[in-house]
């Protein structure tokens, strides 16, 4: 057995309470693997408890023990002897949990490339997402049996990190995990409908406000959009009805790179970057003090949207003649 995953388990064996958390903004591998950490440390009779500085997207309230998902709260306060962080390359994408993590055992298990290594023990790897670790875990525990609870939070894990199997992050491991899954009992089409066929209304209506305003630099590599409070208030949409839309920009026929820029105040400008074939878009992000994949990363700046859009595009031109 690989040494890390024994490393991972032998603690978990020997920790009685434990805390499952990670990164703000959760995705469906990040909620897959607490939640499927979660099941599997249930079969070993621990104690668990799921915190995260941040509310839970309604697509993935489908998700079976979603409701054991708590968000932090200022003042909260936990008796755990072990802390297990997923999917976050770095402390800082927990955001306040932080404040939870004092002389705790931490486990860190993650699949970015440029995670720093924060645990007492490291399990990252670069695979297609955080859930393929997990499993590995599973399969290495052999108390502990694959239901089909533990199959469908893991198999959420795969269909979002790899957009269907589309990301070039998929590989043939990927898809043996996914088939071993099927077998499982999940159901992949009630996984899809959730996660990626149901929009709200705001969402589609905003979406149209926000395409129709996309643009491109002067080589036609560079596309983006905006949403800015004003859109947001306008079609009575949230933050989170702005799903999906980092993805559109980097569909542009030409282009390399695609960007989204939220404002979630107006000196807090979230910004999502997507690259196709060979900008490494998680470089942008580190300039900003963010991070990520390659292909998809992140980070936040505090300046007015327009500086942000000025800063941001000319970085990506520079990386441009870097990568090409
Ligand atoms: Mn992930």
């Amino acid at each position: 057995m690989n040494e890390k995953i024994s490393a991972v388990i032998n603690s978990i064996k020997d920790a009685e309470n434990i805390l499952l958390t990670g990164h703000i903004s959760p995705d469906g591998d990040n909620l897959g693997s607490m939640l499927a950490l979660k099941l599997m440390m249930e079969q070993l009779g621990k104690k668990t408890t799921i915190i995260i500085d941040d509310s839970i997207p309604d697509c993935f309230t489908f998700l079976p023990n979603i409701e054991e998902v708590q968000q932090y709260e200022e003042g909260l306060t936990v008796d755990v002897d072990l802390i297990v962080v997923v999917d976050s390359s770095n402390l800082e994408r927990i955001a306040r949990v932080q404040e939870l993590v004092t002389e705790q055992i931490v486990i860190n298990i993650d699949h970015h490339e440029d995670n720093n290594l924060f645990g007492d023990y490291n399990l990252v790897a670069e695979v297609a997402a955080t859930v393929e670790l997990i499993y590995n875990i599973q399969q290495e525990m052999k108390e502990v049996e694959l239901t089909s609870e533990i199959a469908t939070v893991l198999a959420t894990g795969l269909i979002t990190d790899t957009g269907s199997f589309r990301y070039s992050n998929t590989t043939s491991l990927t898809h043996q995990i996914m088939a071993e899954l099927l077998n499982y009992g999940v159901d992949p089409s009630l996984i899809a409908k959730h996660v990626l066929e149901t929009n709200s209304y705001q969402n589609l209506i905003l979406r149209g406000k926000v395409l129709q305003d996309l643009q491109v630099d002067s080589t036609g590599k560079i596309a983006w959009l905006k949403v800015s409070r004003e859109m947001l208030e306008e079609v009575g949409a949230e933050l989170e009805d702005t799903e999906g839309l980092v993805n559109y920009p980097r569909t542009l026929k030409g282009a390399e790179v695609g960007v989204l820029f939220k404002e979630v105040e107006e000196q807090e400008i979230r910004v999502g970057l997507r690259s196709n074939n060979y900008l490494k878009v998680n470089q942008v992000a580190d300039l900003f003090g963010g991070g990520g994949h390659p292909r998809a990363a992140g980070c936040t700046i505090n300046l007015k949207l327009e500086e942000v859009e000025k800063e941001v595009i000319r970085a990506i031109k520079e990386q441009l003649a870097k990568d090409k």
